[in-house]
C-alpha cells in the first residue's frame, strides 16, 4: 500500500530526529521509501508558546496493514523517547499517517486520512512537493487545490539547501 507519513519534531535536534525516524521506518524490510519532501521550519499550530517545528512528509510503499503500520510508527515514537504530554505540546517525534492508499477509517485511535491534514500548512506544503495531484478521498480535491483554498496561516519556511541532506531512497 502507498502510505504518506507526516513527520514532525520540536525538541532537541529536531532535524536529526526527523532523519532518524525516516531511517527507522525504511530500514524495516516491509517498507520501501519512494519519496521525501524537503524539510521545513514551521511556526507552531495550536499551542503557540513552544519552539518552531521541523516538518516533512515521506511516501512509503508498505506491506503492512493499516493497524500494523500505526503500531509500527508508535513503536518508533516510543523508541525515540516520545513522552505523551499535553496535546499539541512539544515532542521529540510525531509520526502521523496522512493517507493509506485511498482507505478511509474513522475509529477510536485511528483516523485516516488524518482528520486535520487539510487545514495544516505544515503538512500540505511538504506534501505538495511530492504529491501535488494526490486526491483526498473524502474531500475529492487534490493537495494543490486544498492548499490554494487555504487562508494565510502559520509560517512554513524551507530549511536551507545546505542542511536538507539526501533522501535515502
Ligand atoms: N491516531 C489517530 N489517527 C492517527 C493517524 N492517522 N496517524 C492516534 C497517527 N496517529 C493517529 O497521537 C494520539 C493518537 O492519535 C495516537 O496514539 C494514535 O492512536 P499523538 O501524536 O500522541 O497526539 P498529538 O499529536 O499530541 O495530538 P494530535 O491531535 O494528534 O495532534 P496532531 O494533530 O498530531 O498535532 N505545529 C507545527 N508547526 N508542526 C507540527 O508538527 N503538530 C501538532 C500535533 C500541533 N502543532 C504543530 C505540529
Ligand atoms: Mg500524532
Amino acid at each position: 500500500m502507498l502510505a504518506y507519513i507526516g513527520i514532525g519534531s520540536n525538541l532537541g535536534d529536531a532535524l536529526e530526529n526527523c532523519r532518524r525516524a525516516i531511517q527507522d521506518i525504511v530500514s524495516d524490510g516491509r517498507n520501501h521509501l519512494l519519496k521525501c519532501s524537503p524539510f521545513y521550519r514551521t511556526e507552531p499550530v495550536g499551542k503557540k508558546d513552544q519552539a518552531w517545528f521541523i516538518n516533512g512528509v515521506i511516501a512509503v510503499e508498505t506491506s503492512l496493514g493499516l493497524r500494523e503500520f500505526l503500531d509500527f510508527l508508535l513503536n518508533i515514537e516510543r523508541k525515540m523517547g516520545r513522552e505523551r504530554g499535553e496535546r499539541w505540546g512539544p515532542r521529540v517525534i510525531d509520526l502521523d499517517i496522512l493517507f493509506f492508499g485511498d482507505q478511509v477509517l474513522n475509529e477510536d485511535g485511528l483516523q485516516v486520512p488524518h482528520p486535520r491534514l487539510h487545514e495544516r500548512r505544515f503538512v500540505l506544503v511538504p506534501l505538495k512537493e511530492i504529491a501535488p495531484q494526490l486526491e483526498h478521498p473524502l474531500l475529492a480535491k487534490t493537495v494543490s487545490k486544498i492548499i490554494s483554498e487555504l487562508p494565510e496561516g502559520e509560517k512554513v519556511i524551507p530549511v536551507p539547501a545546505t542542511e536538507q541532506g539526501p533522501c535515502t531512497v
